[in-house]
């Protein structure tokens, strides 16, 4: 029996593969991986991206550049290869044979990174719900995580029918536990959620693409000190404060999970009742990067997951943060609209910010005050201004 080679020191070493229909635009697809893998913790040890209108059945990159890879992976030592197309089993288990290492691709390496920030127990399982779903779907053709351990890479031939089905019963039973578990929370959640409701506050909450500096928002305007960080899905758990606006005013802010390109549908599905449960808000603070090159896209990208969801009729004012990144005489509620529903986007309100210096927020906390006035439910409260000198306090 051979040994195990020893441990490399460090970081596991990474090589990303990004394949594109068409002749990217720019490195960004590229870019948002090694974001993404760095978040899940991998050091990067080389890149290829390619171009290929249909993706192989096989390989999904095709012999020639398979071959590409595997001269590349070998000159970097990796120890990993990460895709950022969606690969079917049976390209991953294939790819795994011919290079000898183990292949991720963009959805399971999200789930590593969710996996590695979960902290609440309802977000453990959650992502752990997810995970399991994901599994599920591999399952197919008798490949999966559980022959690995059983089995081993590169064992002729897949686990029997009857090995197949175990581990899928084992898997159905996992996820109804999860799925009651989780149904039990989501009740408790409702009862807190009528129980608040009848406190009447003002609720906004925070969305936008992964990064774009929600967090950093939140606790300007909440003057907290939650976990801020330049990686990606930094927020997994929801966190909601009460936050000033004027003295009568009852209203919180919520920071909530960011939005990415192709968020894998089963977490979607898995987070949709924290989701749910903030986005039963009065108004939504979309915060978007000014600064990213691909700002148009995540606009997109977070409509249609607020969509999905159904929460896409709740009043929403766009807020461009990182204003500070722009040049000065960027004005940036020109040309911001991003594609789509540009007619429904064009009436939103929009405010460019800088969560991190402080500018405009001042004037994002008086429209969000002119916003709980023109609220049946806030009639009584004075229109003055509110008490600025509380707000830079
Ligand atoms: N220059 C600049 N950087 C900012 C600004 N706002 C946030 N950042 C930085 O952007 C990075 C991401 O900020 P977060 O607040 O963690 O972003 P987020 O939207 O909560 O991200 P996730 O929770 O990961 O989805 C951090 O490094 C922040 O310091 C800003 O106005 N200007
Ligand atoms: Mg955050």
């Amino acid at each position: 029996m051979s040994k195990k080679p020893p441990q490399p020191e460090g970081p596991e070493r990474a090589t990303l593969v990004s394949v594109q229909q068409r002749r990217p635009s720019s490195g960004d697809a590229l870019a948002e991986l090694e974001q993404l893998s760095t978040s899940a913790g991998y050091a990067l040890a080389g890149e290829m991206s390619c171009v290929r209108a249909r993706p192989d059945a096989a390989t999904y990159i095709g012999s020639g550049k398979l071959e590409e890879l595997g001269e590349l992976v070998s000159a970097s030592s990796a120890d990993t290869i990460i895709f950022d197309n969606a690969l079917s089993p049976i390209q991953q288990r294939n790819l795994e044979k011919a290079l000898g290492k183990p292949v991720i691709d963009r959805t399971g390496l999200i789930l590593e990174i969710f996996a590695r920030r979960a902290q609440s127990a309802e977000g453990k399982m959650q992502v752990e719900l997810a995970r399991l779903e994901f599994l599920a779907t591999r399952l197919v053709r008798g490949w999966t995580h559980l022959e690995r351990q059983t089995g081993g890479i590169g064992v002729r031939g897949g686990p029997g029918e009857k090995q197949i089905e175990l581990d899928r019963r084992m898997l159905d039973d996992k996820i109804k536990l999860l799925r009651t578990r989780l149904g039990k929370l989501g009740r408790q959640r409702m009862t807190q959620r009528r129980a608040r409701g009848r406190t009447g506050a003002f609720r906004v909450a925070l969305v936008g693409y992964t990064n774009a500096g929600k967090s950093t928002l939140f606790n300007a305007l909440t003057k907290s000190k939650i976990y801020a960080a330049d990686q990606l899905f930094a927020t997994l758990d929801t966190t909601t404060r009460k936050f000033y606006l004027a003295p009568q005013v009852n209203a919180t802010l919520s920071d909530t999970v960011g939005f990415i390109r192709d968020l894998p549908h089963t977490l979607i599905e898995a987070f949709k009742a924290t989701l749910e449960d903030t986005l039963q808000a009065d108004l939504l603070l979309h915060v978007v990067d000014a600064s990213a090159p691909m700002l148009r896209e995540q606009m997109d990208e977070v409509h249609a997951v607020l969509h999905e969801i159904g929460a896409d009729d709740i009043p929403q004012f766009l807020i461009f943060n990182k204003s500070d990144l722009l040049p000065v005489n960027l004005h940036v509620t020109n040309d911001h609209t991003g594609s789509g529903d540009i007619e429904a986007r064009a009436s939103m309100p929009r405010f460019a910010v800088s969560a991190l210096t402080g500018v405009g927020v001042a004037a994002l906390k008086n429209a969000l005050f002119d916003a709980v006035l023109a609220d049946p439910r806030f009639q009584s409260v004075s229109p003055a201004l509110p008490d600025t000198t509380q707000i830079s306090a």
